[in-house]
C-alpha cells in the first residue's frame, strides 16, 4: 500500500508520517489514551485548570470517552495572558528546554515553553508537514520565517532537518539577500509568510530574475491568512506548487495541520492536536462539517499542556476523507478570526471579504490596506490597494474605471459604499512576517 502513496512514489516518504495513515478506530483509541493523560497532568500541575474543573465537580476519572471532552473548561487568551509568564506551566523550568513568545496587539506577549520530548514532537509534526507538502532528503530548504520568539522560523527548522532536507536559516527579511541564496544554493523549496513572499517575487521581477527559472518547486505558508486567488498568484509568479500551514504558539507553533499533495483542506495532526469546532456565541460543540470557531487541545505536550483552547480562527472540518489516505480529519482553510472582524455602521465586516473583491478585479496587487477612521461621529471605511504601474499610469485601461469596478464589488460583497485608493506599487508597507491589513484609528 505504502508504494501507491505519492509521498513514497516522490522518494519523500518518512517513518514520522506513519500515523498520518493510522486505521480511524486506532487513532481514535490513541487520542482517548493521551486525552486522559493530559487532563490528569493539567490538574495535577496547573492550578487555574484544577480549580475550573472543581468549579464543574469534575476530576480527570469523568473522561472516559473522546465526547467526555466536552464537559472540559475551555481556556483562553486572556488565561495565558493572567498567568503571565509561567503560570500554566506543568514542569519545573529543569525540563523546560526551551520558551518562545507571541507578542500580542496589546501589553505583554504569552509566554509558552517546551520539554525536550514537546521538541521532539514539535519536530515530528513538522517532518510530517514537510512530507505532505511533497519535501524529502535532498530538498534545499531556504526558510524565511523569522527566527527568535515566534515559532515559525526554528520550528520549520528542526522539522526540515529531522527530515533530512538541508536547511537554510535566512530568516525573514533582506529580501536581496533571500534571492541572492535563492539562485546561487539551487533552493529547491521556500518558508516563508504569503504575504512576504507575494514581495519577494516582485523583488525578484525588479531585479530582471524569473523565479520559475530557477530550481524553486515548492512553497510552505503559513502564519497569516490568504485566499485561494493570492495561491493563484504566487504560484504562477514563482513558478511553484503553494501550500498552506497552519498552527499557533499557544499549541506549538507551526506543526498543528498541514495541506496535503491534493491542496484541499488541512489534516490536523489529531493524534498531537484534538480539533472540535463550535458555536462562537454558545460554546456549544457543532458536528463536523459546521462552519464555527476551532478548539484545540494539546494531546501530548508537557511543559504546558492546554485544554480545549478557543483559538478564534473560524473553519469547519471537512467530512470526507482525503484521496491522498490520511485518516487524520481536515480543516478548511482559515480565511477569519472572529476577532479581526470590525463593525462599520453596524455592518460586519471581515477583512479577508475585501482582499476577495480586490483581487478578482485585474489588475490590482495583493497588497492592500484598509483604514478606519471616525467623522463627526460617522464611521468611515477607506481600501487602499496598490494596482500595476500598467493601470496606474492609464494604459490599458482608466485608473478611474478600476477604481469604480473595485469600488462596487466591494459594496456588493460588504454593503456599504467605502473611499477607495488606488496607489502605485511599493506605496504599502511590507512586512517580513504578518501583514497588517486593518489600521483602526476609531479609538484614538
Ligand atoms: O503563526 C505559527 C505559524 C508559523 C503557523 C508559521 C504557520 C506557519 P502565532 O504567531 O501564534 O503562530 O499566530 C497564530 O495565526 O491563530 C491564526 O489566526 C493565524 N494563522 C496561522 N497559520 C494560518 C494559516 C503562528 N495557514 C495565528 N491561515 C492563528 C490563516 C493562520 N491563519
Amino acid at each position: 500500500m505504502l508504494s501507491e502513496r505519492w509521498n513514497d512514489v516522490e522518494g519523500g516518504f518518512h517513518p514520522a508520517s506513519a500515523p498520518d495513515y493510522l486505521p480511524v478506530e486506532r487513532l481514535r483509541e490513541v487520542q482517548l489514551r493521551r486525552l486522559r493523560a493530559v487532563v490528569t497532568r493539567a490538574y495535577d500541575n496547573v492550578d487555574l485548570f484544577r480549580a475550573r474543573m472543581g468549579e464543574r465537580g469534575l476530576t480527570p476519572a469523568d473522561i472516559r470517552t473522546l465526547d467526555d471532552i466536552a464537559q472540559l473548561p475551555f481556556t483562553v487568551k486572556v488565561d495565558l495572558r493572567d498567568t503571565y509568564p509561567f503560570g500554566l506551566f506543568a514542569s519545573p523550568m529543569g525540563e523546560i528546554v526551551r520558551l518562545h513568545a507571541s507578542s500580542g496587539t496589546t501589553g505583554k506577549p504569552i509566554v509558552v515553553a517546551y520539554t525536550r520530548d514537546d521538541l521532539n514532537v514539535w519536530a515530528e509534526v513538522m517532518t510530517r508537514t514537510f512530507a505532505a507538502c511533497g519535501l524529502h532528503r535532498g530538498d534545499i530548504v531556504q526558510n524565511a520565517f523569522g527566527y527568535g520568539l515566534f515559532t515559525g522560523g526554528l520550528g520549520a527548522h528542526y522539522g526540515a532537518e529531522a527530515l533530512g532536507a538541508t536547511v537554510i536559516p535566512v530568516s525573514g527579511g533582506n529580501t536581496e539577500r533571500q534571492l541572492m541564496v535563492m539562485k546561487d544554493f539551487n533552493v529547491s523549496a521556500v518558508c516563508a509568510t504569503p504575504s512576504y513572499f507575494i514581495h519577494v517575487i516582485e523583488r525578484a521581477n525588479d531585479m530582471g530574475l524569473d523565479l520559475r527559472e530557477l530550481p524553486l518547486h515548492t512553497g510552505i505558508f503559513g502564519a497569516e491568512p490568504w485566499s485561494e486567488e493570492m495561491r493563484r498568484r504566487i504560484q504562477d509568479g514563482a513558478g511553484i506548487r503553494a501550500y498552506d500551514i497552519y498552527g499557533l504558539s499557544e499549541i506549538i507553533g507551526p506543526g498543528v495541520g498541514s495541506e496535503c499533495e491534493h491542496q484541499d483542506g488541512l489534516h490536523i495532526f489529531e493524534d498531537h492536536f484534538y480539533p472540535e469546532i463550535i458555536d462562537p456565541e454558545t460554546g456549544a460543540v457543532l458536528p463536523d462539517g459546521e462552519e464555527g470557531e476551532l478548539v484545540l487541545t494539546t494531546l501530548s505536550k508537557q511543559a504546558m499542556p492546554i485544554i480545549r483552547y478557543r483559538t478564534r480562527d473560524i473553519t469547519r472540518i471537512i467530512t470526507e476523507t482525503c484521496a491522498c489516505g490520511r485518516s487524520l480529519r481536515r480543516i478548511r482553510r482559515v480565511g477569519r478570526r472572529s476577532d479581526d472582524m470590525f463593525i462599520i455602521r453596524g455592518v460586519n465586516v471581515f477583512p479577508s471579504q475585501v482582499e476577495a473583491a480586490l483581487l478578482a478585479v485585474e489588475g490590482t496587487l495583493p497588497h492592500y490596506q484598509i483604514i478606519l477612521t471616525r467623522d463627526h461621529g460617522l464611521d468611515q471605511m477607506a481600501v487602499e490597494v496598490e494596482v500595476t504601474p500598467e493601470v496606474f499610469s492609464d494604459k490599458v485601461r482608466a485608473l478611474e474605471d478600476v477604481r469604480a469596478e473595485l469600488a462596487k464589488a466591494i459594496e456588493q460583497i460588504i454593503g456599504i459604499r467605502v473611499a477607495l485608493r488606488l496607489v502605485e506599487p511599493r506605496t504599502i508597507a511590507r512586512s517580513e512576517g504578518k501583514a497588517k491589513r486593518v489600521i483602526d484609528k476609531r479609538a484614538i
